[in-house]
């Protein structure tokens, strides 16, 4: 098991489009396997593999109280989503410390396949729903804060930018 370091926007690379996998094979399982250990120690709900610049459709999640309900989502698509939307408050492991509103579907159901490379489909609502829609906009390449309005995400990348420069010092 290993930690990996997660990319920090506005890291050009977060924009990167993740390609299908096309086997579930032991290399697959083992980079599950650390992300959700990097997921858990960084104190996420969810981690997508762009976020730690790997460019695969590969994303985890855990959105239980005891966090002893872990979930890999490989090659996800979205088969339904509800009629309706809801704002929600989300945070991002790659945007550390900034949270901000986000119009997301109520449901969804989404079709991926497991870690033993078997097909599921799950039907999510609530905070499990916002994160399998945040964690896919990951795949896409697309971070939260590009909802938010020009302003909203200059500041923020500049905040970032400073923190980032600070850090290194
Ligand atoms: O993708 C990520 O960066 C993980 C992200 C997932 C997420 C959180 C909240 C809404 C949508 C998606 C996080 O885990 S941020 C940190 C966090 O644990 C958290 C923040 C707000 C609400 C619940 C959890
Ligand atoms: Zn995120």
């Amino acid at each position: 098991m290993a930690l990996l370091p997660i990319l920090c926007y506005p890291d050009p690379k977060l924009h990167t489009v993740a390609k299908p996998i096309a086997a579930v094979d032991a290399r697959i399982q083992q980079l599950a396997a650390d992300m959700l250990e990097t997921m858990y120690d960084a104190k996420g709900i969810g981690l997508a593999a762009t976020q730690i610049n790997v460019h695969e459709r590969l994303i985890v999640i855990d959105v239980s109280e005891e966090r002893d309900q872990p979930m890999v989502l490989i090659n996800p698509e979205l088969v339904w989503t509800s009629p309706t939307t809801h704002l929600n408050e989300e945070g991002c492991l790659s945007v550390p410390g900034i949270y901000d509103g986000v119009t997301r579907f109520d449901a969804v159901r989404v079709k991926a396949l497991d870690e033993k490379g078997q097909s599921r489909e799950i039907e999510a609502d609530g905070l499990l729903a916002v994160c399998i829609q945040h964690e896919m906009d990951h795949l896409m390449g697309k971070v939260f804060v590009e909802y938010l309005s020009p302003l909203k995400r200059n500041r923020i990348k500049t905040k970032m930018i400073k923190a980032q420069r600070e850090e290194s010092r």
